[in-house]
């Protein structure tokens, strides 16, 4: 009994750090305390390239894995077309295979996550009927409300209101018990638990990270179509360390500050420590094993921007050699992607 207690704990430790919310946590932990074997995915539209701030909800997969939760990718094809065309139909394959690349390689997955077309099974009749009864439950309002914070919303189009009624059902398709997002995505889970049960779903567990800052500092986004705004997992280690340079990180500002937020939701999940090499004139080299105590450094100016950077450019530099390698004989690919998608 004591042992599994504790599993059950571990879990939910797992499950919950670096996330900002969850829908409801109460049904999480009883989903633990009963033991059920469950399973979680993450979507992911196909629209851009793939650059940092992908990678934080990304992330959390690898906790779930460790909590024994069996993960899955969604590459939502059909959703980057109704998302104002951000995709073209005809380049969905490219896309997807260019998407599911890039997340392979940017983890070092102990077992790699299902991955899922959407195109696969969203096209057959049973998953239209149910988008079509859905969209008769369903208000113009709130779905409106759910995509505005995902979609374009420019001139809004029908697909742009289909698209949460889609990554509603979604959750029932793939057959998981949890979804994972950014806290951005909030309002589409909302709308999730709030329309399931009307068609005789379960409303699923959704769990949401933080939203990952930019380089460029408050008031600004990393953007796929704006290279030195983001950086991909191909860019060269040239333009990795330049754009790690400029990187807005004040001394001692902890807010908004994509670095801590790397060390803290993407290095230190993945190896359990990080280490800053210092000369010992300016305190000698840190092991870092958890966010609060990076945190503290950095607030107390114990840890100098300059090393920070450093630090975290190296290790990116590392952690992203295959796919740079990858790329970089698959350049052909990315031409055809479009310009965007090419690497700086
Ligand atoms: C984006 C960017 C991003 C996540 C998503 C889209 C998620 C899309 C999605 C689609 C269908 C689902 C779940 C999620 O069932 O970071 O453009």
């Amino acid at each position: 009994m004591a042992s599994i207690r504790m599993d059950v704990d571990k879990g939910l430790e797992l499950i919950k750090r670096n996330t900002v919310e969850i829908i409801t946590e109460k049904e999480l932990k009883t989903a633990l305390d009963e033991g059920r074997q469950m399973s979680a995915y993450i979507g992911r539209a196909t629209t851009g390239s793939i650059h940092l701030g992908h990678l934080i909800p990304l992330s959390k997969l690898v906790d779930f894995q460790k909590a024994g939760i069996s993960t899955k990718v969604l590459l939502a094809d059909v959703h980057s077309v109704l998302d104002d065309q951000k995709s073209k139909w005809e380049d969905l394959d490219l896309r997807v295979e260019y998407t599911r690349k890039c997340i392979e390689l940017a983890f070092d997955w102990e077992k790699q996550p299902e991955f899922v077309r959407g195109s696969d099974y969203q096209i057959k009749s049973d998953y239209i009927l149910d988008v079509l009864k859905m969209s008769t439950i369903a208000t113009v309002d709130r779905a409106t409300r759910a995509a505005s914070e995902v979609t374009r919303m420019k001139n809004p189009k029908v697909s742009e209101l289909i698209y949460p009624i889609m990554q509603a059902l979604d959750e029932e398709y793939l057959d998981v018990d949890i979804q994972l997002g950014g806290i951005d995505q909030r309002h589409i889970f909302a709308f999730a638990r709030e329309y399931m049960p009307a068609l005789g779903y379960r409303s699923r567990i959704e769990v949401m990270t933080p939203l990952v800052a930019s380089i460029r500092g408050p008031g600004t986004k990393m953007s796929s179509s704006v290279p030195e705004s983001n950086i991909k997992i191909y860019d060269s280690e040239e333009a990795i360390r330049r754009k790690i340079n400029s990187a807005y990180c004040p001394e001692g500002m902890t807010h908004d500050n994509l670095l801590l937020q790397l060390v803290g939701f993407f290095i230190l999940p993945a190896e359990g420590k990080f280490k800053i090499y210092r000369d010992a004139k300016f305190g000698g080299d840190l092991e870092i094993t958890n966010y609060s105590e990076l945190e503290a450094l950095f607030s107390e100016k114990k840890l100098h921007p300059a090393d920070l950077k450093k630090a975290v450019a190296d290790y990116l530099v590392e952690r992203f050699k295959f796919a740079r390698k990858y790329f970089e004989g698959n350049l052909d690919l990315l031409n055809q992607l479009g310009k965007e998608f090419l690497p700086s």
